[in-house]
């Protein structure tokens, strides 16, 4: 079985951009940690500086608990952390946009 591509939409707060690309500069280790954990790797995050929309993405290997990463505690933090900066849900997971795949060119 081979990896998944998965990408998404966010959106950034305006004036955050600067702090936004810091705090990833400067990401946790532990959730870094967390994030392969989950079976992530070559994660991306691209801004759209027009309409501040952050395209987020990355690779998931298959057999690892992808969908238990929201559940880890160090994931709740940043997301609490990160909320201010970005639009997000009531439990400020950050508010997501699924983007389908039309192309790959391998
Ligand atoms: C983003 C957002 C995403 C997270 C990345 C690392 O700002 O919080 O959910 O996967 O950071």
């Amino acid at each position: 079985m081979s990896d998944e591509i998965l990408a998404f939409k966010m959106q950034l707060k305006p004036g955050a951009v600067a702090e936004y690309r810091q705090r990833h500069d400067d990401l946790w280790p532990e959730l870094a940690e967390a994030l392969r954990g989950a079976g992530i790797h070559d994660y991306s995050i691209f801004l759209d500086e027009d309409t501040l929309s952050l395209f987020a993405v990355l690779k998931r290997k298959p057999g690892y608990p992808f969908d238990a990463l929201p559940l880890r505690p160090v994931m709740r933090r940043w997301w609490d952390y990160m909320a201010p900066l970005m639009e997000v849900e009531p439990d400020n997971k950050p508010r997501q946009w699924p983007l389908p795949s039309v192309f790959h060119f391998a």
